[in-house]
């Protein structure tokens, strides 16, 4: 559960693991991720860590922007989450073209019926004449849309 990390205790961990120069290896710092119940192999801590790909080491400012990210990505895939619910009226875990009429005739500039249908075929990449999590998550158009929801 990466939402439940203590960042302190994290820090504090990280203070102790610091080599003469202040540095932590990568490998250290996954054993420390473990020590403190976050699996390094969680989707959105690969994520994270992917983007430290050069990195052989982790300094301070390295633990910041790592809780910098995770604190954002969080929240992103908390909101879409969020706002795909909040359409989803009949909450089958899909989306279809009537529940996104519907949400978007809420919006401060609602969306007419006929871009509704050309934001729909462009998301449903599987053809199936809905909308999954998975392909709302892909869409920036009905996302963006969406975001006005919240
Ligand atoms: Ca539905
Ligand atoms: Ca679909």
């Amino acid at each position: 559960m990466v939402d439940l990390i203590d960042e302190k205790q994290l820090r504090s961990s990280f203070e102790d693991a610091k080599d003469s120069y202040g540095k932590v290896s990568i490998g250290a710092f996954l054993d420390i991720l473990k020590t403190h119940g976050v699996d390094p192999n969680d989707k959105i801590v690969t994520m994270i860590l992917n983007e430290f790909e050069d990195a052989k080491e982790f300094d301070n400012d390295k633990l910041s922007l790592f809780f910098e990210h995770l604190e954002g990505k969080l929240d992103r895939d908390l909101n879409l989450r969020k706002v795909f619910n909040l359409i989803d009226a009949d909450k089958d875990g899909f989306l279809d073209a009537h529940e996104i009429k519907e949400a978007f005739s809420m919006l401060k500039h609602p969306v007419s019926e006929s871009k509704v249908r050309e934001l729909m075929i462009e998301a449903d990449t599987d053809k199936d004449g809905r909308i999954s999590y998975n392909e709302f998550r892909f869409s920036n158009a009905l996302k963006n849309y969406a975001a006005d929801l919240l």
